[in-house]
Order: structure tokens, then C-alpha cells, then sequence
């Protein structure tokens, strides 16, 4: 089993396509374990986006992702990494997929829509900057239940 975080960014959440993002990622056959909305402060951005700080749009990629409220949830299941990748698409909406999030409703690079980590190793440091353990929940497929850790 693995875990994701996915964060739905604030021009998705602007164009009311929060609900989308999430359907599409629970008809997958992914289980939300986790889930809050809130507004990513300067600091959280800048540690989430740590990877890219050298790149020349960290700046403008940080006031973009601060600029309005996310939601910022913990997605879990089979190969759930991959799995979600493919499902938001490419980074650039132009060159995603048609039938992805980004290929489906994106068009700038930079507002892209939705975060989902890229590795297993990233996953587990994005899930914790945003979520306490105790706020994750596990999905227990032999019960078909969520249960609290
Ligand atoms: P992804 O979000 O697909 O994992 P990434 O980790 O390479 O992509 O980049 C993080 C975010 O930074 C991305 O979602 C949007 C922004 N970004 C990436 N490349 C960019 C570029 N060339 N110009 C502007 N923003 C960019
Ligand atoms: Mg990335």
C-alpha cells in the first residue's frame, strides 16, 4: 500500500474544481485517508517546494501557491504514486494527456491545478509537513473500514 499527498491548488479551488479533482482520483480506486483545507504560509511553501529552490520560478511558484486556500489531503492505495501521476498528467496542461486533470481542464504550467509526490521518499516527508500521524487515517480493506492509527 502506498500514500500520496495531493494537494488541490488554489486556482482549482478558485474554479470550484476541487470536487472533480477528487472524484476522479476516488474512481481510481484510491481511498482518502487524510484531508484539511487551509492556506499555505511562505515558510510551509518554501520547504514543500524545497526541491525546486534553485529554479528560476521558485519565487513566483511560491507566491502562487500561497496566494489562496488549498486542499491538502493523503491519498492511499496500490502503486497510489504512479497511479495518481497519471491521472493529474503531465506538469505542462499542453503536454498532459487528454483524459488527465492537467490535460483536461489546465493551460498554464505554473497553475496547474493539483500536486501529487513523485516518489515514495517524497511522499513521506510532503505527508508530514502538512499532517500529524494522528490525523491520517488507515483504510482496512479486509474490514472495508477506516480506522484510526
Ligand atoms: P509536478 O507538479 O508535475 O511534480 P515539478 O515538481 O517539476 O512538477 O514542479 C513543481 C511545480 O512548479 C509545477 O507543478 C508547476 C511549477 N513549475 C514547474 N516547471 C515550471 C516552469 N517551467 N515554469 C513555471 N512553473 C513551473
Ligand atoms: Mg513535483
Amino acid at each position: 500500500m502506498e500514500r500520496s499527498l495531493v494537494l488541490i491548488k488554489p486556482d482549482a479551488i478558485q474554479r470550484g474544481l476541487a470536487g472533480t479533482i477528487i472524484s476522479r482520483l476516488e474512481r481510481r480506486g484510491l481511498r482518502i485517508v487524510a484531508m484539511k483545507m487551509l492556506q499555505m504560509d511562505k515558510a510551509l511553501a518554501q520547504r514543500h517546494y524545497g526541491i525546486h529552490k534553485e529554479k528560476p520560478f521558485f519565487n513566483d511558484l511560491v507566491k502562487f501557491i500561497t496566494s489562496s486556500p488549498i486542499i491538502a489531503s493523503v491519498f492511499e492505495g496500490e502503486r497510489a504514486i504512479d497511479i495518481i501521476r497519471q491521472t493529474m498528467g503531465a506538469t505542462d496542461p499542453a503536454k498532459a494527456a487528454s483524459g488527465s486533470i492537467r490535460g483536461d481542464f489546465g493551460l498554464d504550467v505554473q497553475q496547474n491545478l493539483v500536486h501529487g509526490s513523485d516518489s515514495a521518499e517524497n511522499a513521506k516527508k510532503e505527508i508530514e509537513l502538512f499532517f500529524r500521524p494522528e490525523e491520517i487515517l488507515s483504510y482496512r480493506r479486509d474490514v472495508d473500514r477506516w480506522i484510526t492509527s
